[in-house]
């Protein structure tokens, strides 16, 4: 079972990589891990299974965060029209999205990261996306809200990106404060 120790941190530089293509059909191994990461996501929600693993709440996760610099990612998030979300995804692609941008109040958070970071992520507003899930579907997800900004935060460590990369002005910021860490 995944627990936090399993988690890399910023710094580690596999979350800067871009991940390579999963080779489909998945093996038994990649369909493993994958499942193991949806595992931690649900697992993290359970009040009394995170606590007794001492587990971060969160709603999903991409490989590059366990080290694996693979492009698959597990999700476990209900949206504002109570639907749940929760599947694990190999080459997730985002094929259109909107022009119009969004962003969740109050910011993003990332599991990877140990510090709160305030800001506006922004993000698109609707996106589809293609994939294959656990059971080797291909599977076409039109998404829009919360579910498709945690999407957008996925994708984004398959290409390297942290959530903080979006925040306007947080590179400068840092310049001034770390003069020798940018
Ligand atoms: N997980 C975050 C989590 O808390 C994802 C997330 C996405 C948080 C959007 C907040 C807003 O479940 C990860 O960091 N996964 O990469
Ligand atoms: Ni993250």
């Amino acid at each position: 079972m995944l627990t936090m120790k399993d988690v890399v941190r910023e710094g580690d530089p596999v979350l800067r990589k871009i991940a390579e293509e999963v080779s489909l059909p998945a093996s038994e191994a990649d369909r493993k891990i994958l499942q193991e990461m949806l595992d931690f996501v649900i697992n993290s929600q359970d009040p009394e299974i995170a606590e007794k693993y001492e587990l971060r709440p969160g709603v999903g996760i991409a490989a590059p965060q366990i080290g694996i610099s693979k492009r698959m990612f597990a999700v476990h998030v209900t949206d504002e029209q109570d639907q749940l979300y929760s599947m694990g995804l190999f080459n997730p692609k985002v094929i259109s999205h909107s022009v119009e941008e969004t962003h969740l109040e109050g910011g993003e958070g990332c599991l990877s990261v140990d510090r709160d970071i305030p800001g506006n992520v922004p993000r698109y507003s609707r996106i589809t996306v293609k994939g294959t899930n656990l059971d080797g579907e291909e599977v076409t997800l039109r998404l829009r809200g919360l579910v498709s900004i945690v999407f957008q935060h996925e994708l984004d460590h398959l290409n390297g990106i942290m959530f903080y990369d979006r925040i306007e002005g947080f590179k400068d910021k840092l310049k001034k404060e770390l003069p020798n860490k940018v």
